[in-house]
């Protein structure tokens, strides 16, 4: 273990564990101080960043950020507003259910909010309260709902504490509560929201472990435990099923319990279950969770990081056997780089980032997936994710290293170039021809542009000492804890 895994973690401890004595308090104060600690940059151009040794400062960077953004949100408002998303292409709109649930709204006001966009936040959260609605007869897949609207509506609501933002972060959590009634309390994939029925009983440990920032938050907001058992209980169900040399697979049955892919990765369909492990841990100090990510992040790094002659990568390997089975990364691994920083690990945290650079630079963009032994596209498809953006964002908070402001800017500036569309962006479905595709998700709101404008706005925009950011970007902040 390095001197940086060493100290950082042990003084997050100690922090952490005082946070932990307020378990199921009402919180003890309001909010105010996360919107106090977000809001000092809002009305005001930011000064230039530490450590900034480019001509172009950080709040100019920052600013353009912001002007993206709004030329996206613009897009989404005069073309699909009251719907999921926008299609960038062809100017229509797009809905997940027969119902829109108003995904992009809702998984962008934290990001206006962050980025001072007083205005837009006010009327976007006002639609919201005032038209949102779950009473709607369809199946929905539980994990995109959590991470997306459950944690957008709990983070704006600690933002702004307009109740009725917790009054539909609660009615939304109690619709999706029926998930958990598998025999082994792991959720199904998707939950009928009127009728609570379930379906789908084949899933991954990304759609189990991804939960108990959401539901665990909504527990502390409201005083009810249910929500933070029943995800806390999936997650250590999942754990508990590891393999002897620690690893999980890629899907697993909820009502048997048994796995049904064993193949062990980094990347979509498992990442975000580590990345709760180690969250879970800062936002609410439970040890468990601390324990499980220690084990869990000890057989990753064994079995499945690659020290190759073209940098550290992270590809695939026998959950049981710990043998390698496969040399691919992707856009969604890149995460994994941030993650490391956030846990203290700056060596490999740097290495990796180093590594998933090389992949954005060979194309001009990154490709969905590439095959690191032979540096070739195994997918070629850029979806606007925002993983590698994330983890230079917090290698930057870490080091201060001018280095991830330079790329940074080479993430802006391939976005700006080949993604974007006279109305908002696209997503490409060929990096190497660089076509577009007729989609823009609402992480790209949520957390590409977030990411991006965080990583040159001032360090105090987001204060990570004391915010925990959920997988879709929404900054949570344990506000029930006193001190
Ligand atoms: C987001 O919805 C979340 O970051 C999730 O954890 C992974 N996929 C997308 C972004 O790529």
């Amino acid at each position: 273990m390095s001197e940086s895994q060493k100290t950082r973690p042990e003084f997050l401890s100690r922090r952490y564990f005082l946070w932990s004595i307020g378990l199921f308090c009402a919180h003890a104060k309001p909010p105010l101080s996360l919107v106090h600690a977000l809001s000092r940059q809002q009305t005001r151009p930011s000064a230039s960043l530490k450590g900034d040794m480019n001509p172009q400062s950080g709040s100019d960077t920052a600013d353009r950020v912001r002007q993206e953004f709004l030329h996206a949100w613009n897009g989404y408002k005069q073309y699909a507003w009251g719907h999921d998303e926008l299609k960038p292409l062809s100017k229509g709109y797009e809905d997940w259910h027969k119902a829109p649930l108003y995904m992009t709204p809702v998984d962008s006001l934290d990001t206006m909010i962050v980025m001072g966009l007083d205005q837009e936040a006010a009327k976007t959260r006002e639609f919201i309260v005032n038209h949102l609605s779950f009473n709607h007869d369809v199946y929905v897949k539980n994990f995109e709902i959590t991470i997306r609207i459950l944690g957008g509506l709990l983070s704006c609501y600690q933002l702004t504490n307009d109740k009725g933002l917790l009054q539909l972060a609660e009615d939304l959590g109690n619709r999706l509560l029926p998930v958990f009634s598998s025999p082994t309390g792991m959720p199904y994939v998707n939950v009928n929201l009127k009728t609570g029925g379930v379906r789908d009983e084949e899933t991954n440990p990304a759609e189990v472990g991804t939960l108990l920032l959401e539901f665990g938050t909504l527990s502390k907001l409201t005083g009810k435990a249910i929500y933070y058992e029943k995800a806390k209980r999936a997650l250590t169900e999942l754990f508990n099923r590891r393999s002897s040399i620690g690893l999980v697979g890629s899907g697993i049955n909820v009502k048997t319990g048994t796995w049904t892919d064993p193949t062990s990765h980094i990347g979509g369909g498992i990442d975000s279950y580590y990345e709760y492990l180690w969250k879970s841990w800062l936002l609410f100090g439970d040890k468990d969770c601390e324990q499980m990510w220690k084990t869990s992040i000890a057989a990753v790094n064994k079995y499945l990081a690659d020290d190759s002659p073209s940098g550290l990568w992270y590809g695939q390997a026998n959950m049981n056997t710990g043998a390698r089975t496969g040399t691919e990364f992707g856009a969604l691994d890149a995460f994994y780089a941030g993650l490391l920083a956030l846990s203290g690990d700056m060596d490999r945290a740097q290495r990796l980032e180093e590594s998933g650079y090389k992949m954005w630079t060979a194309f001009g963009i990154e490709p969905e997936v590439l095959d690191y032994s032979k540096m070739k596209i195994a997918f070629n498809g850029y979806a606007l994710r925002p993983e590698i953006v994330e983890s230079a964002y917090y290698l930057f908070h870490y080091t201060k290293s001018p280095r991830y402001l330079e790329m940074g800017r080479t993430f802006l500036d391939s976005l700006v170039k080949y993604c974007r569309t006279d109305v908002a962006y696209a997503a490409l479905r060929n990096v190497e021809t660089k076509e577009k595709r007729d989609k823009m998700e609402s992480f790209f709101l949520a957390e590409t542009l977030k990411y991006l404008y965080l990583l040159f706005a001032p360090p105090e925009t987001l204060d990570l000492t004391h915010v925990v950011v959920n997988t879709e970007a929404h900054p949570l902040r344990a506000t029930w804890v006193s001190g």
